[in-house]
């Protein structure tokens, strides 16, 4: 059992409320793997670096023209939604979601993406060159797909914006951002009982805290041999953007001798954590 490679896809979200006919707001996000990059309010004419790299090795000419087709970009797309709500005699209010980026991959190929939910649900995709309707999608949704096929001019530039900006800023944002995306912190682990499950049975519970990036193993471990009840809790989060986790496994009273506790990650370099039950805690 190995910790996965790591990887960081880029992820643009779009959220945008139309009230009523007039009422109207469009807010974006921009994330790169776990951390946020970008933010951009409808308050506001420019995107907003949350990270000294978020220009990624872009120059600020490149990114004054981004900037550009992006002001745009939003007062045409709520301009079209307003029409299509009048065309398909849709009713308000209506929450639009939109999420689109790019993964670089090694070897330098590029994977990309773009997807719109209406209330929720899958509505339509961007694929290859032209609008798709999402497989739910209800029938109305064919009317705008036919309409946003025959702008030829926005075609090219989302393919331009998903096969050529995209991966070119993720590749700046690697280079500029690397030590923070690297970024490696050890867990620290220890182990506890929890509430007996039942009489005559243990609770083992095993604390792993402190670790960055978020993926990472935990196992309840006889030997060589993974216990296979054991129960992992959500990853939550520490206030110092750290993760904690733990794994709990429920043993016979007398079957917990032997045990221990195994934990790998990233940081540690393959020298793993073991801890064994009965070792130096408090039961
Ligand atoms: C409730 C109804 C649900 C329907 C959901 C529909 C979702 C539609 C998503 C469409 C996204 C594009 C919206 C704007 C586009 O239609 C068009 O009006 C403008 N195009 C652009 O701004 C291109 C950039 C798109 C980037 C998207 C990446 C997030 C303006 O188009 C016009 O001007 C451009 C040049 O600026 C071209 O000349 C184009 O041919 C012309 O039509």
């Amino acid at each position: 059992p190995e910790v996965p490679q790591r990887h960081f896809p880029f992820r643009c979200l779009q959220i945008s409320s139309f009230a009523n006919g007039s009422w109207t707001r469009t807010d974006g996000l921009a994330w790169l793997g776990e951390l946020q990059t970008h933010t951009w309010s409808n308050d506001s004419d420019t995107i907003r670096f949350l990270k000294p790299w978020a220009r990624g090795k872009f120059s600020d000419q490149q990114w004054d023209m981004l900037q550009h087709t992006f002001r745009v970009y939003r007062t045409s797309f709520t301009r079209d939604i307003q029409e299509f709500v009048k065309m398909l005699r849709l009713a308000y209010p209506i929450e639009l979601q939109l999420s689109a980026g790019c993964e670089v991959h090694p070897g330098n190929t590029s994977t990309n993406f773009f997807h719109i939910a209406h209330e929720g649900k899958d509505i339509l995709s961007f694929q290859g060159t032209s609008w798709e309707p999402a497989p739910e999608a209800p029938v109305w949704i064919n009317a705008a797909v036919g309409v946003l096929n025959r702008d030829q001019g926005t075609r090219e530039t989302v393919q331009w914006l998903l096969n050529d900006t995209c991966p070119q800023l993720v590749t700046g944002l690697l280079e500029a951002g690397k030590s923070e995306l690297e970024k490696q912190v050890k867990p620290e682990a220890w182990l506890s009982s929890g509430p007996s499950p039942r009489p005559g049975h243990l609770l083992l519970v095993c604390h792993v805290s402190g670790f960055y990036p978020k993926p990472v193993w935990v196992r309840w471990m006889r030997g060589e041999q993974e216990q296979p009840g054991t129960q992992h809790s959500d990853l939550l989060p520490n206030a110092d953007w750290t993760w904690y986790l733990r794994a709990t496994l429920d043993v016979a009273a007398g079957e917990a001798a032997g045990l221990s506790c195994q934990v790998k990650h990233s940081s540690l370099e393959g020298q793993d954590i073991i801890l064994h039950w009965g070792g130096s805690h408090a039961s």
